[in-house]
């Protein structure tokens, strides 16, 4: 299957983070896209391509106007007030505020900000729209006739919502480009969230809509990020009652725990019977992942793919997580590798 890669990703890069109560090295960080595209070379996946430019409607289909507005003019506004310095949040609105529009950029960060982790910097906007046009090129080549494609796509997506952004992500990559499949054409489409953490975004945006299945495995919210969202009897609502799963697992589960996840995940997509797949692919399920507690092994990757492929649809993947540098390749093309063994 053909990759699609922008080398755009590595506008978003930060030496340290913000983690239980201290500033340590970053886990996000670009050299994760460099080690994937070096092992779909060295594997010999397919052909590397760059995306096409897509304007903001595919954006604004899935995002709330003002909340894109904001991510568009985030670093203008806080480098005229602060200086060409990373733009992190350190207030956010309590509950029942009234949400009026402030004069100050540090004060709007934390209205869309939900956590440390994503950081405004100068080339942020420019990142996340990269990202969002290999997730839509990926989705036009499917629509075009090939059976997959792999959007190499950082930064991530999968935890920004609506109008909101946190947990690495700005803006949805994998969202949009279900939405995308939506508008030309698709009557209905699944997105499969494999990630370690929940696709809490993903379900934000889908949460009350019929035609888009979302499904996801991680980490129960009770013990993980992200905490408030994720949980097993969030199921959807209104027209999009039914339409979301949930399927949570303590900290340490295994292969043999995740698949039989994966086995209920599957059967309900094949129920839906999706015109097209998205698949958010995160391999932070890995057991030596850093700030994960799954313990998936490197030979289970081909199996996953492999079965996801068993499903038989046009299925676009989308980078999501992984933070075991020297695994993250492997892990994620294995998945890739063991999806076409199946075709
Ligand atoms: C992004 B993706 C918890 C720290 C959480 C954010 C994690 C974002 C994961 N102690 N930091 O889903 O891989
Ligand atoms: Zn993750």
């Amino acid at each position: 299957m053909k990759t699609i890669f922008s080398e755009l990703h590595s506008l978003q890069s930060v030496e340290t983070e913000f983690y239980r109560g201290k500033w340590v090295d970053a886990f996000e960080i670009p050299r994760r896209a460099e080690l994937v595209l070096a092992q779909i070379e060295r594997a010999g996946l397919g052909p590397v391509v760059a995306p096409d430019s897509f304007d903001l409607a595919p954006v604004l289909a899935v995002h709330d106007r003002d909340f894109v507005r904001f991510l568009e003019t985030a670093w203008q506004a806080w480098s005229a007030e602060v200086g060409p310095i990373p733009a992190y949040p350190n207030i956010w609105p309590p509950r029942r505020s009234r949400m009026i529009p402030t004069r100050r950029p540090g004060a709007e960060l934390g209205r869309y900000a939900v956590d440390m982790s994503s950081p405004v910097l100068e080339g942020t906007w420019a990142a996340a729209r990269a990202a969002v046009d290999c997730a839509l090129t990926g989705a036009r080549l499917i629509d075009a006739g090939e059976g997959a494609a792999f959007a190499l796509c950082r930064p991530p997506g999968h935890h920004a919502g609506r109008d909101y952004f946190g947990g690495y992500c700005f803006l949805n990559n994998a969202a949009i480009a279900a939405q995308y499949f939506r508008d030309s054409g698709a009557r209905r489409v699944a997105v499969l969230d494999i990630d370690y953490h929940h696709g809490n975004g993903t379900q934000d945006i889908f949460y009350d809509r019929a035609d888009v299945l979302t499904v996801s495995i991680h980490g129960d919210p009770v013990q993980e990020y992200p905490y408030y969202i994720g949980f097993a009897d969030e199921t959807g609502e209104g027209a999009g009652a039914g339409c979301n799963l949930n399927l949570p697992l303590p900290w340490g589960a295994d292969f043999t725990a995740w698949s039989a996840e994966l086995g209920k995940g599957l059967e309900r997509i094949a129920a839906f019977a999706p015109d097209r797949l998205v698949v958010s692919l995160g391999v932070d399920t890995f057991e030596e992942d850093p700030i994960s507690h799954f313990r998936l092994r490197s030979a289970d990757y081909p199996q996953i793919g492999r079965r996801i492929g068993e499903l038989g649809l046009p299925t676009l993947f989308v980078m999501e997580g992984g933070y075991a540098i020297e695994a993250i390749g492997v892990n994620a093309v294995a998945v890739l590798s063991g999806f076409e063994s199946a075709g």
